[in-house]
């Protein structure tokens, strides 16, 4: 697998050795956002990591042909950098997936392509509407734009060279091991370094929040049963406003309602992302284990509590960067 270092990666490689008997090699480049202290702990005899570039052509072909399948997670993944520095996006995002289908091809392995709802471009608020399958695309950002070339090269590999190929598109992963330049552990981060939570514009803005690991075991039953040639929506219809989000860290931080400021917003920010899950839950009888939101979001904040090693060597840098956008 590739991005095995980052959030959802990582989440997965704990997942794969916790509940399967998988031998897993992870090519990552750790790139800021990759952390090899994201796999501590795991056993040595079933996950390998070799640091790499999913751009690198000759190390691709050679981990490709070790691999029976391969699971794409490796990306430039968060949107305030795209708008700051975009080309690191396309790089990674678009060339890197068209080196690890190349190679894919060359060895007839199964892929499976990890996506993202903002390829959709984003909905309106206080709507009945949701993302479904056969959605048009739409995105909004370099980092959406990327992630969409990316789709359409995997679904252009998969028809025309007949590749073994799933796509998944999933909506705002939240849980253990992302970056605090993400909405969630950015404010349970500042809070706890005794400062305040930052909210863009009005925070009217809608996402729809899933915990990794209800992600993790929605890829691997795509990878175990999902139809080749097929794409499938990962949500868990937990669909919330950025400003309950905010009130909800800070109600369960023990912390006063009014501890957080408004900041600037970002440019072209979408409104609202809203998951139909319904191919996932009955072709594949996938459920998520997080069902309640509130309780994810306790046990994530525990999570930051308890690992402050891990975050903390992140966060000046993140923080500076913020300052520089006025965020
Ligand atoms: P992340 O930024 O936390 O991790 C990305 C990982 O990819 C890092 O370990 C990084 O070192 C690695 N990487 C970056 N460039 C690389 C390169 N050129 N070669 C090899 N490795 C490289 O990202 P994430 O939030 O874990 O997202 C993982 C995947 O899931 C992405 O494809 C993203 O588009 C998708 N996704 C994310 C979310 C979300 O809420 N975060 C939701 C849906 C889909
Ligand atoms: O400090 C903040 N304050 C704030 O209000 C930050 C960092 C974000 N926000 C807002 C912007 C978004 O409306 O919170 C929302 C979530 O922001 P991000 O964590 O940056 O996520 P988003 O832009 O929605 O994208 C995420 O979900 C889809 C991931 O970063 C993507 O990789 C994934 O594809």
């Amino acid at each position: 697998m590739t991005g095995g270092a980052g959030f959802i990666g990582s989440n997965f490689v704990h997942y794969l050795v916790d509940q399967t008997d998988h031998q897993v090699l992870v090519l990552d480049k750790l790139t800021y956002a990759g952390h090899r202290e994201s796999l501590d702990g795991l056993d040595p005899e079933r996950v390998e990591l070799v640091v790499g570039d999913v751009c690198d052509k000759d190390l691709v072909l050679e981990l490709v042909d070790a691999s029976d399948a391969v699971v794409h997670y490796a990306a430039e993944s968060h949107n305030d950098n795209s708008l700051s520095d975009p080309m690191p996006f396309v790089h990674t995002n678009v060339v890197g997936t068209a080196v690890l289908l190349e190679a894919v091809r060359q060895f007839a392995k199964r892929f499976h392509h990890v996506s993202t709802d903002e390829v959709y471009g984003d909905l309106p608020l206080n709507t009945p509407e949701k993302f479904h399958e056969h959605t048009a695309y739409k995105p909004s950002s370099p980092y959406s734009a990327s992630k969409a070339a990316s789709d359409h090269l995997v679904r252009a590999w998969s028809r025309s060279f007949g590749l073994e190929v799933t796509l998944s598109n999933c909506s705002n992963n939240y849980g253990p091991y992302q970056h605090v330049e993400k909405f969630i552990p950015r404010q349970i981060t500042n809070l706890l370094d005794g400062g305040v939570a930052k909210l863009y514009g009005a925070g009217t803005n809608v996402r729809d929040w899933i915990h990794t690991e209800d992600h993790s075991s929605a890829v691997y039953r795509i990878l175990e049963s999902g139809r080749s040639g097929e794409t499938y929506l990962i949500g868990a219809d937990g669909e919330l406003n950025n400003r309950d989000v905010i009130s909800m860290i800070l109600e369960l931080m023990g912390k006063s309602p009014d501890e957080f400021e408004h900041v600037a917003d970002r440019p072209g920010h979408d409104l609202r992302y809203a998951i139909d899950a319904t191919k996932l839950r009955e072709e594949l009888g996938w459920e998520p284990k997080f069902t309640s939101f509130r309780e994810g979001l306790a046990d994530t904040i525990a999570w930051y509590r308890g690992n402050e090693q891990w975050w903390r060597p992140q966060k000046a840098a993140t923080e500076a960067r913020y300052a520089k956008a006025g965020q």
